[in-house]
């Protein structure tokens, strides 16, 4: 059995955060240590630890955090620009919270990924 984190209490409304879309599926709130701009947490309902656990049965939530992802660019205005979206797995991958979550980072030129 997972282990809950922060990540679900704020998906049932039971911790306090900034969200701005929420589906049966999938929420989006704001990273609370933004590194840019603009810096969402798209995360799955179902608490999915690292992408290692990852099924064939998440794939339906899983492609609802990149539809959700776009129009998040979109309505924030750094479509056109760019952006980026990260997924971390595991410590090596620098994943600090284990419910999966991709970041949408944009507003600001982010220069190559890996440096
Ligand atoms: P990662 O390193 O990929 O696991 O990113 C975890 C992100 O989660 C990090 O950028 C900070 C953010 N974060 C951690 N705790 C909270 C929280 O309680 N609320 C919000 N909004 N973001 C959090």
């Amino acid at each position: 059995m997972a282990t809950e984190t922060v990540f679900s209490k704020i998906i049932r409304r039971e911790a306090s955060a900034d969200i701005l879309y929420q589906d049966q599926l999938v929420t989006a709130f704001r990273d609370i240590r933004p590194r840019a701009p603009v810096h969402i947490l798209l995360v799955p309902n179902q608490l999915i630890p690292t992408v290692n656990d990852v099924e064939p049965q998440h794939e339906a939530a899983l492609g609802r955090l990149f539809t959700v992802a776009r129009k998040l660019a979109a309505e924030h205005g750094i479509a056109d620009k760019g952006y980026r979206l990260i997924m971390n797995c595991n410590s090596h991958g620098g994943q600090e919270v284990y419910h999966i979550h991709l970041h949408l980072v944009g507003g600001r030129a982010l220069g190559p990924m890996l440096s």
